[in-house]
């Protein structure tokens, strides 16, 4: 009886491991792009673009190669709208009997194959570096389970950076010599721009009619689309960004979405390119002297260290996850995360960039619209569900973590030591978006005062209970503890103002 071997859309690696398992002879391989996966969220349409052209190309790459295929699009009649759906007809189409698929990167998907009425055999995803048991082994009997410790064992079995038993350079973390903010002078190589083909041209008229309505810009769409193309925006980016990366990575400057950064998540996710293979090009580009060390060390450990952390969390952690609230934040997500108009123009900047590339880099996702829902007290769920949609890197396994742990403190610490909270002060520093903004970042009170200012203290006195014993908060509680009550009371006051107008609609 002949298999089913199902490749899902973020799944387009050669060396697959439902791949390596599959045979020529015998074995059809299932690609299907189907409503359940496209409308879960509303994803914005750059990504669901992304994922549909790239998954035509490497379905027809794998045809060439010799595959027996089956391929549905989203318009086939016949579709049957879920990735079990589609299973199951081609099941019958074919006669087979049972599946073959490496594992998916989501419960929700997980629990649905799992359930699903025909025999779905599961291979470990080995993409990543760390499989679920090495993430286990890693954890067990752990008080805290921070990243650094983490990626140094990452460090010591992948090689990288390595001389002998000792991190090259002498120092496992050069991030001292990072986060300068960016000055004027700067000169930015923009990321390639692959221009569409007929087949990505096809899936720009479909996700135009069918998600048109989605936040976000569809064109100008110049995402890479293949392994070949990613290779070449890899090779871009170990040129021209990579030897200031680790300098500039947590600067911010208006109408620059991109700096130094990398932009090879979506690629990444996809299956497009491996982690370790972009590693490697990073630590070959400071071997031959290209890149000083800061910038290669601080980009391979976002890599070995953050991104295999994050999803080792998230299948840790398990399929409640999502549903966290540890500081019970219930206020709703504000429209300007959706384009409203708002006056803070660090949040106006990272929306705006967000709707036309599905991209802002990390400080804007986690110190800007993350700081803020944090602050402002935003349901942990609406802004998991806000950045799972409106990336085009964004996979439940690295966004939840990243959203629910890192930036909304809603899973109570297992990730971050600390709430990533921040007054204006800290975007001041690292970005010129106050320069421009309506608020007056250097005001704490009154007409004008930066909201970051006021939520900040709000956050702090509304949390005492759980922050002011946490070392990490420094000196933080002494320093709100220090202020004349007058001036407290008037922090607290003009807070509480400023929720209210942004809770009764107005443009704050
Ligand atoms: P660079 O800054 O150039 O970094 C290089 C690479 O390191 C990235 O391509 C990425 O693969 C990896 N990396 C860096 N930081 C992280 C991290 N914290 N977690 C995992 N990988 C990391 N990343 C996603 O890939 N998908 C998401 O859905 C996602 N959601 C996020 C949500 C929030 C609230 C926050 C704070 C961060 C999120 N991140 C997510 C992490 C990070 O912001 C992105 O990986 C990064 O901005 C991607 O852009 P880049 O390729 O230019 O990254
Ligand atoms: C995100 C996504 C979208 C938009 N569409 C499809 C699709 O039509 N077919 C498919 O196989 N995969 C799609 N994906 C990716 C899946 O949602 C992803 O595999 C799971 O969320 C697990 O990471
Ligand atoms: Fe953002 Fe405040 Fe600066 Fe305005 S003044 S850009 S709201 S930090």
């Amino acid at each position: 009886m002949s298999r089913l071997v199902l490749i899902l859309g973020d799944q387009l690696t050669p060396g697959l491991s439902a791949l390596r398992e599959a045979r020529k002879d015998g074995d059809i391989i299932v690609m299907a792009e189907v409503m359940e996966e496209a409308e879960y969220v509303r994803h914005h349409p750059m990504k669901i673009a992304l994922i549909f052209s790239a998954m035509r190309k490497f379905a027809a790459e794998l045809e060439a190669e010799g595959w027996d295929i089956r391929y549905t699009l989203l318009d086939d009649t016949g579709n049957a709208g879920s990735i079990v759906g589609e299973l199951l007809r081609r099941a019958e189409e074919t006669g087979a009997g049972e599946v073959l698929m490496t594992e998916a990167g989501e419960w929700r998907l997980i629990e649905k194959l799992k359930y699903a009425p025909i025999k779905v055999r599961t291979l470990p995803d080995d993409r990543f570096l760390a499989s679920h048991a090495e993430f286990e082994e890693w954890a067990k009997g752990r008080k805290a389970l921070r990243m650094e410790y983490f990626y140094r064992d990452m460090r010591r079995r992948t090689g990288l950076m390595m001389e002998g038993d000792d991190p090259a350079g002498g120092q496992w973390n050069f991030d001292h010599d990072n986060r300068k903010p960016a000055g004027g002078e700067l000169k930015f190589v923009p990321p390639p721009a692959f221009e569409p083909d007929e087949t990505v041209r096809d899936v720009l008229e479909l996700v135009a009619a069918r998600f048109g309505d989605n936040f976000g810009d569809l064109e100008p769409f110049t995402l890479a689309t293949t392994r070949a193309e990613a290779l070449e925006a890899l090779d871009h980016f170990v040129t021209h960004a990579l030897p200031r990366f680790g300098d500039y990575q947590d600067a911010m400057l208006t109408d620059e979405p991109f700096l130094y950064h990398a932009l090879l998540s979506p690629y990444m996710n996809l299956g497009l390119l491996g982690p370790l293979e972009v590693c490697k090009a990073a630590e070959k580009a400071w071997q031959a002297g290209d890149v000083p060390i800061n910038a290669a060390e601080g980009f391979i450990r976002q890599i070995i260290g953050w991104r295999e952390y994050v999803r080792g969390i998230y299948f840790l952690e398990g399929p409640d996850y999502t549903t966290r609230n540890a500081l019970q934040h219930t206020r709703d997500l504000p429209d300007f995360y959706w384009g409203a108009g708002t006056r803070m123009n660090c949040v106006s900047q990272a929306v705006t960039q967000t709707r036309k590339h599905a991209y802002a880099h990390h400080i804007q996702r986690l110190m800007v619209t993350g700081n803020f829902a944090l602050l402002a007290g935003v349901d942990p769920a609406q802004v998991h569900e806000w950045y799972l949609e409106v990336y085009a890197d964004a996979y439940e396994w690295v966004e939840a973590p990243n959203t629910i742990g890192m930036s909304q403190f809603a899973d109570g610490g297992v990730i971050a030591s600390k709430p990533y909270v921040s007054s204006g002060a800290y975007i001041n520093r690292m970005s010129d978006y106050c320069k421009t903004c309506d608020y007056k970042v250097s005001r704490k009170t009154g007409e004008g005062a930066c909201p970051f200012n006021l939520l900040y203290w709000h956050f702090l006195d509304r949390h005492r209970d759980r922050f002011e014993g946490n070392s990490r908060m420094g000196n933080m509680y002494p320093t709100w503890d220090r202020m004349d009550a007058d001036r407290k009371e008037t922090v607290l006051k003009d807070a509480t103002a400023w929720l209210a107008r942004l809770d009764a609609g107005e443009e704050v």
